[in-house]
């Protein structure tokens, strides 16, 4: 999508902090952190948001998982993380990227859910 700003971080128009690329996924730190360790998880197919999900792309989600997984160790987040999706403007979805936020870093505060 030519006018998606993560489309434009995928493809290296737009600087960002990465930490991880494969061949399906990027993960970059969040412009805005909202707790010491806050990075986002994407796939580089642009998939809109979580209602999205069908079985022709489920995959791409499925990685993002695996990379969440690998980016703990890497992070070194053995304390524990929250993933956080937002799905459509009630949500407070700002980017319409499909996109994990990862949090970390400390003691977590009241729950959502
Ligand atoms: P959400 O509200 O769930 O759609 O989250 C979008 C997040 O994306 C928000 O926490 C801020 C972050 N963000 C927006 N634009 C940029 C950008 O250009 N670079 C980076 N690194 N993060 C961005």
């Amino acid at each position: 999508m030519s006018d998606c700003i993560f489309c434009k971080i995928i493809a290296g128009e737009i600087p960002s902090d990465k930490i991880y690329e494969d061949d399906m996924t990027v993960a970059f730190r969040d412009l805005h952190p909202q707790a010491p360790v806050h990075f986002l998880v994407v796939p580089k197919k642009h998939i809109e948001c979580a209602a999205d999900i069908t079985a022709e792309n489920s995959a791409e989600v499925a990685r993002c998982f695996e990379v969440i997984a690998k980016l703990a160790e890497q992070e070194k987040l053995q304390g524990g993380f929250r993933v956080i999706n937002n799905c459509g403007e009630n949500a407070g979805q700002t980017v319409p990227h499909i996109h994990f936020h990862v949090l970390a870093g400390e003691v977590m505060g009241e729950k959502i859910i």
